[in-house]
């Protein structure tokens, strides 16, 4: 046993034995770790703050659980954080770095491909209802935990500036990518515009609701949402974009044979017939005619983004190997064309949906 871990671990639980401290999961900015007791099970995780600020992401916890309980919630959309001995969700060790400690949920599943479209539906159902909790909360007790998340002008106007202090080597090695990134930047301007025209109503997004950060009840009875970190003001098209850009594609998003990128229209059917099953009720007018732009920025921007890391040396993302970055931009990008190839079809199903 790590003795690190060990002593963060029993600020927030001291009265088990614990049996096992391992690495967990997929996540690429924080670090985590699966902590076995002998009674029970526990996620630990070191939160990344060159990211995120630690006191605006433990402010949004605190609306989130004190929301959660006064709204009297019938149905459980998230794991519990631990508190410490201080009542606090985190602490700082003798480093600065900061931790947390949330319940770990039994006979749950992760997947990183949706395996089949009962899947597919029920995370559009899941993040569907999380949306509608969401609505009910107090929208200015949030902070941002990391300002322009998903702003397109300014994931544009980065993706330059890693373009602008590149190596050569890097931009040759990624030149199909860095044109079609520059060749399509109109994707961007499109959505930029929307936005400024202040018609999507602003609502607290989960702004990271990929499959991976959806846990399925093994029996699939229901799901519940993880990764509440980026959890602010957002709208709600993007979140739809990307469960898009996560569950269509039946690939990896590290996957390097391009053949296995697709879309697949039989799972976004499936994905959106959940979704807006849930939200009939409270989707706009204005969010629906939008969305298919929020989907195409989406999967633009994730791909800037990696395409940029990449350029850049690899600093924000966590990458098993040099090209990694560039792999996972791939993908993005053959999935954006795919769905470009599809746009008519598309608009007419959310249409008439
Ligand atoms: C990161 O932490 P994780 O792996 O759930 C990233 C998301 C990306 C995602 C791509 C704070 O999410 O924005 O969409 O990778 N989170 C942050 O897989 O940048
Ligand atoms: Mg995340």
């Amino acid at each position: 046993l790590d003795n690190h871990l060990v002593e963060i671990f029993r600020n927030f639980i001291d009265n088990e034995n614990i049996v096992s401290i391992k690495e967990y999961g997929d996540g690429h900015i924080n670090d985590t770790y699966l902590v076995t007791t002998d009674s029970s099970q526990y996620i630990l995780q070191r939160v990344n703050q060159e990211v995120f600020n630690i006191t605006n992401l433990t402010n949004n916890y605190k609306q989130l659980f004190i929301s959660y309980k006064t709204l009297d919630e019938s149905i459980k959309h998230f794991p519990d954080l631990c508190k410490n001995k201080d009542g606090e969700l985190h602490i700082l060790d003798s480093m600065g770095s900061a931790w947390r400690v949330a319940e770990f949920l039994d006979n749950i599943n992760a997947f990183s491909i949706s395996p089949d479209i009962v899947t597919s539906t029920l995370a559009g159902k899941a993040m569907g209802r999380f949306q509608n909790f969401l609505n009910r909360l107090d929208t200015d007790s949030f902070i941002d935990t990391i300002p322009d998340f998903h702003n397109p002008h300014k994931r544009f106007s980065s993706f330059e500036k890693s373009l602008d202090n590149s190596e050569s080597a890097l931009i040759s090695a990624a030149k199909p990518e860095v044109d079609f990134a520059l060749n399509n930047r109109y994707i961007t301007d499109n959505m930029s515009n929307i936005i400024s025209n202040n018609i999507l109503p602003v609502r607290i997004t989960h702004n990271d609701p990929k499959l991976e950060n959806i846990l399925f009840k093994s029996d699939k009875s229901d799901a519940y949402i993880i990764d509440l970190d980026t959890i602010m003001k957002g709208t709600l098209i993007f979140d739809f974009g990307d469960m898009v850009r996560s569950i269509t594609s039946l690939a990896k998003e590290d996957e390097k044979d391009l053949a296995k990128v697709k879309f697949n229209f039989d799972h976004f059917r499936a994905l959106a017939g959940g979704y807006f099953s849930e939200l009939t009720n409270t989707i706009s007018k204005s969010e629906k005619e939008n969305i298919y732009n929020g989907i195409l920025s989406v999967i633009y921007v994730q791909g800037i983004r990696f395409l940029g890391d990449f350029l850049e040396g690899n600093n924000y993302y966590k990458v098993q190997y040099p090209e990694h970055n560039l792999v996972r931009c791939r993908t993005q990008f053959k999935l954006l064309k795919e769905i470009i190839e599809m746009e008519t079809e598309i608009k007419s199903f959310l249409r008439s949906n």
